[in-house]
């Protein structure tokens, strides 16, 4: 099935200079990028795109991670394109992400370090879960393309 998802460069990332390698990965399995905008997160968009975490203790870090520099958003199409994105994007921690894989390759932060200096884990990208989660955060971030 052809399918869209949203992938989001997170601040670690566009400081390190990884936007384009970043979009390299995911073209190099087939998927396409639709559109994309360098935007920076305010508290209200970060708190509706993490509704699922923002009661949970780490989220405060989370949200200030996200806003310490502009991200780079992006929708991505292609065939399966949520799980494709998924896989090139690797485990949540980049300690446990494969080699291949964005975060496995390009970050060298775990949930262990993370956790011990009180601070989100610095793992570049965000891909969106499912299906569900990805027509909400496509409406989020990109109302412009009207809903999914
Ligand atoms: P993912 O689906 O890979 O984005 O991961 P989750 O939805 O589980 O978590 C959302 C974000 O919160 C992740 F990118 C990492 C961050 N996080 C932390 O910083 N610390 C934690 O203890 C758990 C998650």
């Amino acid at each position: 099935m052809i399918e869209r998802t949203l992938i989001i460069v997170k601040p670690d990332g566009m400081q390190r200079g990884l936007a384009n390698e970043v979009i390299r990965r995911y073209e190099k399995a087939s998927l396409k990028v639709i559109t994309k905008k360098i935007m920076s997160a305010d508290r209200a968009l970060l708190r509706q795109h993490y509704s699922a975490h923002v009661s949970k203790p780490f989220y405060p870090s989370l949200e200030r991670f996200m806003m310490e520099a502009p991200v780079l958003a992006f929708v991505l199409e292609g065939e399966n394109a949520i799980a494709k994105a998924r896989e090139v994007t690797g485990a949540t921690d980049p300690n446990k992400a494969s080699k291949g894989t964005i975060r496995g390759d390009l970050s060298d932060d775990s949930q262990e370090k993370a956790d011990k200096e009180g601070r989100a884990i610095r793992n570049l990208v965000h891909a969106s879960g499912n299906a569900a989660e990805a027509a909400i955060e496509i409406n989020l971030w990109f109302p412009e393309l009207g809903h999914q």
